[in-house]
């Protein structure tokens, strides 16, 4: 009974968002004072609510960037659990970043600010595919890139003569833009606050992910190799989280991206596709420059449904292979999968994580396919009478927005569930550990704390201890990476190379 009452009062800080004040009425609006919000979404409870606080989104810390320097700006993350946004200085502007899962948040907060006098501006993922639909909630809508058009906003804003629309572009020269503004983040509140970015698009174009947006039009770009050195440097933290698309997408500038991020002697991790180990000195350069884990999106075990979404992939079969790779240069493997695809049928789930569990992939995350609105998927799945409802914040891939083609929606949605339950059970924690048993209680004291954690990351998160809940860990493992590229760099072969790291991502 006790226990049931704690687990209603912390799994529904992760569920519903805080309430605003309606009754508040500003006494004075701080004139060119803008507040920058991430706004709350539900948390899957299915999947770990560390996930959430592991590195902050960008869109905030570089949208403030770009903020004139006559005017003063703050940030305000949701997901923080330190309730709604404030209100005091009450501001001038208020900017929203947008994803279609918090899309109907996005609108709330709006609103409340709007009816207090305030200006609103919508931007992100989501204005950017509905634009519409964002536009009746919002003094002005800025499509696509915002860090080249915040600066003409605000003087818009100012000047009394706000657009509605400003439109800006992916082809703008990404190296001119100036580094997200960290020192506004909450430093204690992240596993790390160097969430960094290096590049921008991917060479695919998967039916399924947002880059095949109708009418986002992001060409490839890659910044200087020392502007992201001198970023992750500055930024002091052990640890830094590639969030680009895809890291890999250009082996040749990986590759001298490594090279310069020997020098920082830090540990990070990044998303990569699993053709990284088409060439394995690529991977050993990663190694060497401090990369101890990757989040890989596999997709699916079946060709067929890989072929279908018009992903470049190396074929399933050769998946093992490829993470055996990745583990002798110690690089632990988050792999992503997507379920409900076209040809998988109820066998899927079971495949997947036995899968999972033979090559030993330190984590997973699991995705129900979910059609975003503006790509081909969603054009496809519409067009078939396929959607079950435009339901947005169920779009968040915990959830079956569409009829699957070879199973029923309830068992797409069980065996989603069932999946993440064996993944996190202790059984199979302890069956992925590494070989190396030097790695093997490091890897535990991680697993348990993000997989099995979920009543304990609401203190963590409320109380802002995640930084000090895991800066022990990540120190350790940082300076045993380093022992580990000293051995590396005197051994240039790969072969019977032993995992004798404990790389730090989950
Ligand atoms: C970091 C990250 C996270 C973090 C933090 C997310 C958060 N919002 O707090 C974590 C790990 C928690 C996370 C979780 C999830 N994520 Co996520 N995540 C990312 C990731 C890798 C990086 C985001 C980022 O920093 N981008 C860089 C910034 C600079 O780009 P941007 O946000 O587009 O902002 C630019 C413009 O859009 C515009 N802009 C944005 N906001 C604003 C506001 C104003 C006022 C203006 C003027 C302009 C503007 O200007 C910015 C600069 O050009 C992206 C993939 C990616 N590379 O973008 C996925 C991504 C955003 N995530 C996605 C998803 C689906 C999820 C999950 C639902 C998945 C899941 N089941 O786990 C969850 C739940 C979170 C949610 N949004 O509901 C999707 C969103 C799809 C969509 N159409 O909305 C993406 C695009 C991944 C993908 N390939 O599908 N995520």
């Amino acid at each position: 009974m006790v226990l049931s009452c704690f687990n209603r009062t912390t799994f529904a800080a992760f569920r519903t968002p805080p309430p605003l004040d309606q009754r508040f009425r500003p006494e004075v609006v701080r004139e060119r004072h803008v507040l920058l919000i991430n706004p709350f979404y539900a948390k899957d409870v299915h999947a770990s609510f560390g996930k959430h606080v592991l590195t902050p989104t960008l869109a905030l810390t570089s949208i403030a960037a770009a903020t004139p320097p006559d005017w003063t700006v703050e940030c305000w993350d949701e997901n923080l659990l330190q309730g709604p946004p404030p209100r005091e200085p009450f501001p001038q502007v208020v900017g929203i970043t947008v994803h279609l899962t918090f899309a109907q948040r996005a609108y709330e907060l709006a609103a409340w600010y709007r009816r207090r006098g305030a200006k609103v501006v919508l931007g992100g993922l989501h204005v950017t595919s509905c634009p519409e639909e964002a536009a009746a909630h919002a003094d002005a809508i800025a499509i696509g890139e915002g860090v080249g058009i915040w600066g003409r906003i605000l003087t818009d804003a100012a000047a009394g003569r706000l657009r509605s629309r400003y439109e800006g572009s992916y082809r703008s020269c990404y190296r001119d833009e100036p580094p997200p503004r960290r020192d506004l983040l909450p430093r204690r509140s992240f596993l790390t606050t160097t969430s960094l970015i290096a590049t921008r698009g991917c060479h695919n174009r998967c039916g399924f992910c947002y880059l095949s947006t109708r009418g986002l039009h992001m060409p490839y770009q890659m910044r200087d190799v020392a502007q992201v050195t001198a970023e992750f440097q500055a930024d002091r933290q052990p640890y830094g989280v590639f969030t680009d698309n895809n890291l890999g997408s250009n082996p040749e500038y990986l590759r001298r991206l490594c090279r310069g991020l020997r020098e920082v002697r830090k540990i990070w991790s990044a998303a990569v596709s699993v053709d990284v180990t088409d060439d394995p000195d690529l991977v050993r350069e990663m190694a060497l420059a401090g990369c101890t884990g990757v989040f890989v999106g596999f997709e699916s075990l079946n060709d067929a449904n890989i072929a279908a979404a018009r992903k470049k992939s190396p074929a399933s079969d050769d998946y093992a292979r490829r993470v055996e790779i990745l583990h002798r240069y110690g690089i632990q493997v988050n792999g992503s999968f997507v379920l409900g695809f076209d040809h998988d049928g109820p066998d899927v789930f079971a495949r997947t994580v036995d899968w999972i569990e033979s090559n030993k992939l330190e984590c997973a995350t699991f995705h129900i396919l979910t059609p975003y609105p503006g790509t081909p998927l969603f054009a496809e799945m519409e067009s078939e009478g396929r959607l079950l409802h435009k339901d947005w914040s169920r779009y968040d891939t915990a959830h079956v927005v569409f009829r699957p083609r070879r199973m029923s929606v309830e068992t797409l949605e069980d065996g989603y569930a069932w999946c993440y339950r064996r993944l996190f059970s202790h059984q199979s924690i302890w069956q992925r550990r590494p070989a190396d048993w030097r790695a093997v209680m490091p890897y535990l004291a991680m697993s348990y704390l993000y997989k099995r954690s979920n009543r304990l990351w609401y203190y963590l998160v409320r109380y802002r201890l995640t930084q000090l809940a895991w800066r022990g860990l990540v120190e350790i493992t940082r300076l045993r990476h380093l022992a580990f590229r000293r051995r590396l760099d005197r051994n240039p072969s790969v072969n019977g190379w032993p995992v004798s790291v404990v790389p730090a991502s989950v």
